[in-house]
């Protein structure tokens, strides 16, 4: 299956209401053809301001990087991770919008790489023009370079969702645990200092062993409005904690200075500047 890096660029119904799978609602040859004029528009709209923005991963043709994105997302309406094929919807509920996929890897006794879970981030499209103020005047090549832009979509009350798929089939409670105490301690620490142990231990206190998370499972964490995280597990809720700090070291992980896959956190700029353009 081909890999959508641009998740943009094929048609999605109107909103509202909002349909949870486009190609039900239009025929796909319908559909192919306002896609692939959408995508190419998006194309050569990106080249104009930044002709490097399309070159290295997708080859520097247009035409070719349309029709491979429309094998891959107009019929389906989702979006592959490709090492691992899981696909993301790019749509999720409340409408928040696909920005980028990606993969989480570990290295096991430092020998062996796992990968662990694939993961796409979604925002809000209406929050989005909260960064307008500031970033509207920019040009999209502009703040796909821009850190300032990036740290202030980590920091600011934008409503986002974090879904996670596990891939790896032995995933303990224990393993997580320990995985994010490592993970996300070391953002709590960057952001708010030391103090953070206890904020730590609320969010891990979620984690009880009786969750079971076996490959397929699906988590998604949200940052809600006034900086609440909400944790779901195959669609339940198991908690919410209200941490401006915990909700961005969470988001730091996929989309901050260190991330865990840099390409995915690369889209996810690009997308977020391109859609700040649209809304
Ligand atoms: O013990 O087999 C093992 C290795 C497991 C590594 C687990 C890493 C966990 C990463 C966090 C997952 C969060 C859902
Ligand atoms: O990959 O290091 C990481 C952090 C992943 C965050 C995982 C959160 C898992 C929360 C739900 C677990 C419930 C058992």
């Amino acid at each position: 299956m081909v890999s959508l890096r641009f998740p943009f660029s094929f048609p999605r119904p109107p909103r509202p209401p909002r349909f949870p799978d486009a190609s039900r609602f239009f025929p796909v040859a319908v559909a192919t053809g306002v896609g692939m004029a959408l995508a190419i528009s998006l194309a050569s709209a990106n080249e104009e301001s930044d002709p490097s923005l399309l070159k290295g991963r997708i080859g520097s043709s247009p035409p070719i990087w349309a029709s491979l994105s429309l094998a891959d997302g107009a019929a389906s309406g989702t979006s592959t991770e490709p090492k691992t094929g899981v696909a993301f919807p790019e749509e999720v509920e409340g409408g928040r919008r696909l920005l980028g996929v990606g993969l989480r890897r570990t290295n096991v006794f430092g020998l062996k790489s796992i990968d662990v879970y694939a993961f796409g981030v979604y925002v809000d499209d209406n929050d989005v023009k909260k960064l307008n103020e500031k970033y509207g005047t920019l040009s999209v090549s502009e703040l796909k370079e821009n850190k300032e832009f990036i740290a202030d979509a980590l920091e600011c009350d934008l409503r986002m969702t974090v879904r996670l798929q596990i891939v790896y089939g032995r995933l303990s409670i224990r393993s997580v645990r320990n995985a994010f105490a490592k993970s996300v301690g070391s953002r709590l620490e960057k952001f708010g200092g030391s103090a953070n142990k206890e904020l730590l231990q609320r969010f891990v206190s979620l984690f009880d062993d009786e969750y079971k998370l076996p490959k397929g499972s699906v988590i998604e964490l949200s940052r809600e409005q006034g900086h609440v995280l909400q944790t779901k597990i195959d669609g339940k809720e198991v908690g919410n904690i209200q941490s401006k700090l915990l909700c961005q070291s969470i988001l730091d992980l996929y989309f901050g200075e260190d991330p865990f896959d840099k390409r995915a956190k690369d889209d996810i700029q690009l997308n977020l500047a391109s859609l700040l353009k649209r809304v």
